[in-house]
């Protein structure tokens, strides 16, 4: 199995963040490898997206995964027991990952051997969404029993993601969820976002989801090489 590589944050290393991203890009071409910043709520289902994605993808492409959390190891663990590295960035209590801590993250990495990074930033609608880690990309995961209502309520990360996946649409029926509505309150927000239906329990949606991954991750290593 591989190992975690743990990194405790001691302190707010924020000091010119987007520089910090832009130059992490760069990192990124040299290496060719796609980083894809994932965001949401606790508990909505980021990990099992995750371990969705390696279960599926992982035959044709290489990937590792940072894990953000303001403790514990436990999702960096159900990724490792999918034979992935994974590095858990430990924030002792920031709500956020920024650039320098994704930085101190990817020097751990063997971007040498790696195609795709994904990131499970801290659970949280807010913080994550206003620091660039530069990723080249941004999802974000809504559960339906989180409600339809949320881009009235955070509109922020609805602003700065290229998709949201709808997860547990295995729960529409049990809670109240306007699945029209969501769809209206979230392209109000950004028409650019791609909305993917999904269930991390049942399947649906998943082959649409890295199929989204997959296109883009081509079109980055096409204008890349
Ligand atoms: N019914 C149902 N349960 C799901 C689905 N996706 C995830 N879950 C469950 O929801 C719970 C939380 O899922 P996680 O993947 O751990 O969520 P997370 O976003 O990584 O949570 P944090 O890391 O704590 O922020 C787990 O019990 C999952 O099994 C889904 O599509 N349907
Ligand atoms: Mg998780």
């Amino acid at each position: 199995m591989a190992d975690i590589r743990l990194i405790e944050i001691k302190e707010d290393i924020l000091s010119d963040n987007k520089n910090l991203a832009d130059e992490i890009r760069d990192m990124l071409r040299i290496h060719n490898v796609f980083m894809l910043n994932l965001m949401s709520s606790p508990g909505s289902g980021k990990t099992s997206l995750i371990v969705n994605t390696i279960r599926s993808m992982q035959d044709t492409r290489r990937i590792g995964v940072i894990e953000g959390d303001i403790d514990s190891t436990v999702d960096a663990e159900k990724v490792v027991q999918e034979g992935i590295p994974a590095v858990q960035l430990k924030t002792g209590g920031f709500c956020h990952l920024d650039a320098a801590m994704i930085k101190m993250a990817l020097d751990e990495m063997d971007l040498e051997n790696l195609d795709l990074v994904i990131i499970e930033n801290i659970g949280n609608l807010v913080c994550p969404a206003e620091f660039d880690t530069g990723a080249q990309k941004n999802a974000m995961i809504l559960s339906v029993p989180e409600g339809d209502d949320k881009p009235l309520k955070y509109p922020l990360i609805f602003n700065v993601c290229d998709v949201l996946v709808v997860n547990k649409i295995d729960y529409m029926g049990i809670a109240d969820f306007d699945m029209a509505a969501l769809k209206e309150r979230a392209l109000k927000l950004n028409p650019n976002i791609t909305i993917i239906e999904a269930s991390c329990k049942t399947g649906e949606g998943i082959e649409k989801w890295t199929s989204w991954l997959t296109e883009e991750m081509n079109a980055y290593q096409r204008a890349v090489t």
